[in-house]
């Protein structure tokens, strides 16, 4: 059915075109990013975050992801540039991790793995009417992408991290005010883009990626934080870990990943 997709043996990824086609479509996400083969673009602008006034709302377990979302009603936090032609809403973070450090991302860089991955998901509130309009629209959707590597702590996801423990199961939720997440985001905004897919069902073609090639720092100990949760639900028999929420590159099909940087 449409409601049972997951990470799971029968449920993961490899099956998910049984009940959604798009699967095997033309500009599906995530990609492996073959740096000698990205194209250097001296036109593509900065990426311009303002993220300032943005509101939180709360920090959701979806069953699928952990997620962090945000009052989205007027163009108040958005991202511009790029290669992006209208200012894109945030809408929600969310991350994807692995059970181990040498696994976890869906993006992969020369073939190489981070042990997770931040999505910043944003839409086109200057052309469509609602998320779930632009969600399957071509320029829809544009997500700002993080890998996540282990290192230091850090002290902005902390606050983020020390929350977890709130939605450790399925469809559970918590308050989570004023929390900024250009604090997440690393000094460098040098970028890769392509156009792609949402990672998970209903798959649409919709997103325009911007994955940054500098990773977002944290312990080991954070990692393991997000190791905690659950897919299942509180009353669930079988409590599954949420972790291996990952959906494994796609196959690029002629597309070109740019690079505004040389
Ligand atoms: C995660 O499962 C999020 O929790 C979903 O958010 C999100 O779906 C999905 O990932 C796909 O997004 O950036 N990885 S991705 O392509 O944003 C959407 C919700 O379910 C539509 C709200
Ligand atoms: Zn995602």
């Amino acid at each position: 059915g449409h409601h049972c997709w997951g990470y799971g043996e029968e449920n993961g990824p490899s099956d998910w075109y049984k009940d959604y086609s798009l699967a095997n479509g033309d500009r599906q996400s995530p990609i492996d990013i073959q740096s000698e083969q990205t194209v250097y673009n001296s036109s593509l602008k900065p990426i311009w975050v303002s993220y300032d006034a943005c509101t939180s709302l709360s920090i959701c377990n979806n069953g699928h992801s952990v997620m962090v979302e945000y009052e989205d009603c007027d163009d108040k936090t958005v991202i511009r540039g790029g290669p992006l032609e209208f200012p894109y809403r945030l809408k929600q973070f969310h991350f994807h991790w692995g059970g181990k450090d040498s696994r976890g991302s869906e993006h992969t860089v020369n073939g190489k793995s981070y042990p997770g991955e931040l999505h910043l998901v944003h839409w086109n509130a200057a052309k469509y009417k609602s998320f779930d309009e632009a969600a399957s629209a071509p320029d829809g959707l544009a997500v700002l992408g993080v890998f996540l590597e282990t290192g230091e702590k850090h002290s902005v996801l902390h606050r983020l991290t020390d929350a977890l423990y709130m939605v450790r199961f399925k469809e559970t939720k918590a308050q989570f005010k004023d929390f900024n997440p250009s604090g997440l985001l690393p000094d460098c905004l040098d970028y890769w883009t392509y156009r792609g897919s949402l990672t998970t069902p209903p798959l649409h073609e919709s997103v325009t990626w911007l994955m940054l090639k500098e990773p977002l720092y944290l312990s080991e100990k954070q990692m393991e934080k997000f190791r905690t949760l659950f897919f299942s639900g509180e009353e669930e028999g079988l409590r599954t870990r949420m972790m291996d929420n990952f959906r494994p590159p796609q196959p690029l099909k002629g597309r070109t990943v740019e690079a505004s940087f040389r």
